[in-house]
């Protein structure tokens, strides 16, 4: 293997304004980039770079060339001619985030049900099948930069299946708390993934306070699914995208809530990008309403129990800072029913060809519903040009699954 040789302050000085563009965007600075080598001295002309996406740039010095950048060759020159490599160092994972830009489609049969334009944020493609890689991967990256031994995650599936994946990715064990309840082909996947499962209690409250224990060991991180504030930063990637996508502000955004990692987030990813107006239409089902409720008191409610299918979105307390939200944000705290849920999921799956989750099926339900169309008509909402609905995702679901939900809550 090529040694690794520091790139100099004159050699740094000699990169192209692209090059430079691309190691500092990327968060690099001098001390993060290293060539490999051989390391020929520098001859007249500069190092010529491209702006590639890669952690590495080939570097090519020809006679009298100076340096290019190649993302090919990568082969030994002959003669006056060699080759470099520029390396970006750091944790592997230090400035590539995990999760991935997704489409924003324009849904032809949602949006003749919502009678204005729906664009889908389909975050169901993510690596990790749901949005909670974004806020997931992001604390993940950070926790590893400190220097954590062995990440925890409790979970209702999706963000334990972000938590395994992030921490593989970073070479670090991994433990997965779910509640008893957790589907089989979730457990399958963690450990498919390397992750250990534990399952334990009812609920994800249960899990929590079990990984809680866990993260007390030397060099352990517990990782929180939804109430972290770099959970929410990493979360509010997916309204930058949004931004870059739209350009102009949607007439509103529409998203479940479990815990409110969610929420927050995109609260947080609206303010920066200045379309804090944008109102968020927040769902839930029944029997999982822990946001509702605690909007409904005007403080946190913790539900007796969680009854709905939508295991996802069963958190007993929301974060607090999700009820925060509703003080600096329009929000619209929404509850649809089990059947309304699976039935949206249902009809999404033969609207669109995609499979969600019922925590998904939430969201979706504001449209399969009409419930956007009654917040129009009630004046609680401006009639709307367009809306965003979040695809969260999921990958508790199958079509089995599908099947018994939907025999359990008598839809034919
Ligand atoms: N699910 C969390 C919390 O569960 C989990 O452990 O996977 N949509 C999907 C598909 C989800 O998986 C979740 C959260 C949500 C929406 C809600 O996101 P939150 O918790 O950030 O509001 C108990």
């Amino acid at each position: 293997m090529a040694k690794r040789v520091p790139l100099s302050e004159p050699q740094f000085a000699h990169l192209s304004d692209r090059t430079r563009k691309w190691a500092q965007g990327a968060r690099g600075g001098r001390e993060d980039l290293t060539l490999t080598s051989p390391l020929p001295p520098l001859s007249r002309g500069a190092l010529v770079g491209a702006a590639p996406l890669t952690q590495e740039a080939g570097l090519r010095q020809e006679a009298g060339r100076g340096w290019q950048s190649s993302r090919s060759s990568r082969k030994q020159l002959a003669g006056d001619r060699a080759e470099a490599t520029l390396v970006m160092e750091g944790p592997p994972a230090g400035w590539a985030p995990f999760h991935r830009v997704t489409p924003l489609l324009e849904s032809w049969a949602l949006s003749r049900e919502a009678g204005t334009t729906v664009f889908l944020k389909c975050e169901n493609m993510q690596p990790a099948g749901s949005f909670k890689i974004r806020g997931i991967g992001h604390f993940c990256q950070q926790m590893a930069k400190k220097g954590c031994k062995h990440l925890v995650c409790s979970s209702g599936g999706n963000a334990g299946i972000a938590a395994a994946y992030s921490a593989q990715k970073l070479g670090i064990p991994a433990t997965i708390v779910l509640p008893e309840t957790a589907t089989t082909q979730v457990v399958k996947r963690l450990q498919g993934q390397g992750a250990e499962v534990l399952l334990t209690g009812k609920v994800w409250d249960d899990a929590n306070l079990r990984a809680q224990e866990l993260a007390k060991q030397d060099g352990w991180v517990n990782v929180p699914p939804f109430d972290h504030p770099l959970i929410w930063e990493g979360n509010a990637s997916l309204v930058q995208e949004l931004q870059a996508a739209l350009g102009t502000p949607p007439g509103a955004v529409v998203l479940a809530v479990g815990g409110g990692g969610l929420l927050a987030g995109v609260a947080a990813g609206l303010v920066e990008v200045g379309w804090q107006h944008v109102p968020i239409i927040a769902m839930e089902t029944r029997g999982a309403h822990s946001f509702n409720a605690a909007v409904q008191a005007g403080e946190l409610v913790t539900l007796p129990d969680i009854t709905s299918v939508a295991r996802t979105l069963g958190a007993k307390t929301v974060a607090r800072r999700a009820l925060e939200c509703t003080r600096e944000h329009r929000v619209l705290s929404e509850v649809v029913g089990d059947a309304e849920a699976v039935s949206a999921v249902q009809r999404f799956l033969d609207d669109e060809r995609m499979l969600v989750e019922p925590a998904c099926g939430a969201a979706l339900a504001s449209i399969y519903s009409g419930l956007l169309g009654r917040l129009q008509a009630e004046g609680r909402l401006r009639p709307l040009a367009s809306v965003v609905v979040i695809v969260c995702g999921g990958n508790g679901i199958d079509s089995r699954e599908l099947q018994a939900l939907k025999a359990t809550l008598g839809l034919s």
